[in-house]
């Protein structure tokens, strides 16, 4: 009889170059259910790649002026790099420009094309090239992509459509038949209110204005919609459609799609739209977790808020460590909100949990059999005082695990372990080795303490595999343990008496946070004087007047202004320029009062990125005087101009 199988797969990346810890997140998550499925004795596909066609990859290159491939392929590698600094064991990592992904995206668009899935029209819609998406006007936030808060262009194209719509009664019926099909619950409320009730329009599929795409087999002038290619991954990785589609019937349908819950939509209408019109089972479960925040907002490059001296996981881990990275991340954020994220909060949960409990657990078990009994593992002994308690906790610790893994909880799972590793270390404190030590008398009772002490290190070490990946082999190996030791091995008193013990050095040491802290700080001030393109001296150079050119600077009129809520310092501004009206968030609460502000006429920079400062939009930023003593006064024109009249 066939095992159990377990299909897994992440979002597959965008090229982008630019990853944060944020990232991370849903790799390394999956890598652990991946992990823990393994050694439960299940067969296992753990599928991630890139996401690599579409019109931002197309512009990069030619802005560079090399073809798309030799923009990509270094960047893969630096996403492999950084997968491998976080031992992601992948079992395949697909590229969408793999040729046997392409050849099946093809063999599937001719398909749906045959059978009337997909048929041609024309589509409009106002595009956002970073996040290679299309919005209807009444979709956009002042003239912006929702999302990011960048530029549109406004795109009319002839293009494929695919009959979404056909497919929304089904899909409402699958949501009401399997309440597991999207979790957590709030996103199923989300797409079915939201979307499926309001019924679904047919989705454009296809484009004619960008080449850096798989071309439909039926009309070569059109390139397939990116995000469909990429949706596609999940199948064409196992195979389906080719001649060796084994893999696609081994393991298909998948087990879970992890995702970003920006992305749910995408696989949680679109996709199982597509299998049905392919007549494929749907996959059993789609997760759409949270977002690591930084400040409250998403942690993102494209806001700006990614500081890499904070947030680049290949500085993290060479400074921290794989097993620190991938604890915090496993850890921290409760699993399915999102989670704010802090060098301070990363440092102290690394310290408290791995530093103290776990590696001074361990330390100091390894540390007093050598002391004691020389580095020979000594007897259990019978059990007395606390030992059974102790040994019933960590034997029971594999169910609560297995049911948080099963919950896809990761957070739960290790508070199970870690729960274990704290009633060691009570334990330690109950029954004083050293106080035993000192009467000979004692000396069984010693040995049966350390063994209890060693034991539980060792069943928390198993236990830990899925979610660290450097700790656990130390552990098991300096008790003489084989580090494949896996589940099966948990039963309380597997060690031998007389195994060989080595005194373990700190595993984690401890982390100054204050040093930490100021170095990061220092890091930060780095980074920043190495963002300026000139150096301290150039910058008291004359600039051209082509430098100053580039900045556009208007009168505006405040129509309306109030206080951010939770900042002492900001204001936010409605500003008329011209026949434009924007919003702005300036640095002068102290200065002005809101009242104050409504009827001024203000200069502002115009064409700055707009960002969201405490969560509020600010597309542009007023001009202020500022004296010694950091006061600000505004700069207003000295006769009456129209709002929208250039500076200059
Ligand atoms: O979306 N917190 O790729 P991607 C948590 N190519 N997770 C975050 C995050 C944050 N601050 N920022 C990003 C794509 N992520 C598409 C997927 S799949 C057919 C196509 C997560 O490179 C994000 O939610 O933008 C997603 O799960 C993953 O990083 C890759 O995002």
């Amino acid at each position: 009889m066939e095992g159990k199988k377990y299909y897994i797969t992440t979002p597959i990346y965008y090229p982008s170059g630019n990853w944060h810890i944020g990232h991370c997140y849903t790799t390394v998550i999956c890598d652990a259910l991946a992990r823990f499925h393994k050694m439960s004795g299940e067969e296992v596909f753990f599928l991630t790649g890139t996401d690599e066609h579409g019109q931002k990859v197309e512009k990069e290159a030619l802005k560079r002026g090399i073809t798309p491939h030799a923009f990509i392929d270094p960047l893969v590698a630096r996403l492999k790099d950084m997968w491998r600094l976080l031992d992601v064991g992948y079992d395949r990592f697909i590229r969408t420009t793999d040729e046997d992904h392409v050849r099946c995206v093809q063999k599937i668009y001719q398909k749906l094309y045959e059978s009337g899935d997909v048929y041609k029209s024309e589509y409009e819609g106002y595009y956002c090239t970073p996040c290679e998406s299309f919005w209807t006007e009444s979709q956009l936030v002042g003239g912006k992509c929702p999302d990011c808060g960048r530029e549109v262009t406004l795109q009319r194209e002839e293009s494929y459509f695919f009959r979404l719509s056909k497919y929304a009664p089904a899909l409402l019926e699958h949501y009401k038949k399997d309440p597991e099909f999207l979790q957590p619950k709030s996103r199923v409320n989300e797409m079915v209110n939201n979307f499926l009730k309001a019924g679904l329009n047919d989705f454009s599929v296809s484009r004619t204005t960008v080449k850096w795409g798989v071309p439909l087999p039926f009309d070569e002038k059109h390139t397939a919609y990116v995000w469909i290619d990429a949706l596609l991954n999940y199948i064409t990785a196992l195979g389906y459609g080719s001649e060796d589609d084994s893999l696609f019937r081994k393991f298909w349908p998948a087990d879970l799609h992890m995702v970003g819950k920006e992305i749910v939509r995408f696989h949680s209408i679109i996709w199982p739209a597509m299998l049905m019109a392919l007549g494929i089972p749907l996959p059993k479960q789609i997760y759409g977790h949270g977002w690591l925040l930084i400040g409250g907002e998403k942690l993102s490059k494209s806001k700006e808020n990614a500081r890499p001296e904070l947030t680049d996981p290949y500085e993290l881990v060479k400074r921290y460590g794989t097993d620190a990275v991938r604890y915090y991340l496993l850890r921290e954020i409760p699993f399915g909100s999102d989670g704010e994220y802090t060098t301070e909060r990363f440092l102290l949960r690394v310290n408290a949990d791995l530093a103290n409990d776990l590696g001074n657990l361990v330390s100091r078990t390894s540390a007093m059999i050598v002391q004691y009994f020389g580095g020979v593992l000594p007897a259990r002994g019978e059990a007395e005082g606390p030992d059974g308690e102790l040994a019933s906790l960590a034997e029971g610790a594999f169910s609560k695990v297995k049911r948080a893994m099963d919950g896809l909880n990761a957070p739960e799972a290790l508070e199970a372990i870690f729960g274990v590793v704290a009633r060691a270390n009570k334990y330690i404190d109950e029954t004083t080795p050293w106080l035993l030590a000192k009467d000979p008398a004692k000396r069984e009772r010693l040995g049966a303490v350390l063994y209890n002490l060693a034991e539980v290190c060792r069943i928390a070490a198993i236990l830990l595999k899925p979610f660290l990946t450097k700790a656990p082999a130390l552990i098991l190996r300096s008790f003489s343990c084989d580090e494949n030791e896996g589940f099966e091995s948990l039963a309380f008193g597997g060690l031998k008496e007389g195994a060989k013990v080595v005194k373990l050095p700190p595993i984690f040491p401890r982390l100054d946070l204050k040093k930490e802290l100021a170095e990061t700080e220092r890091l930060a001030k780095e980074t920043s004087n190495e963002a300026k393109p000139a150096s301290a001296e150039d910058e008291k150079a004359p600039i051209g007047i082509e430098d100053f050119g580039k900045v556009e600077l208007k009168i505006g009129e405040v129509i309306a202004c109030e206080r951010v809520a939770k900042s002492e310092k900001l204001l936010h501004e409605t500003v008329k320029i011209g026949s434009e009206t924007r919003s702005v968030v300036s640095g002068i609460a102290k200065f002005y009062t809101p009242e104050e502000m409504v009827g001024k006429k203000v200069v502002l920079v115009t064409n700055l990125k707009p960002v969201k400062l405490c969560g509020v939009l600010s597309e542009g930023m007023i001009l202020c005087a500022e004296d010694g003593e950091g006061n600000l006064s505004l700069l207003s024109p000295e006769r009456a101009v129209e709002s929208g009249a250039k500076v200059r």
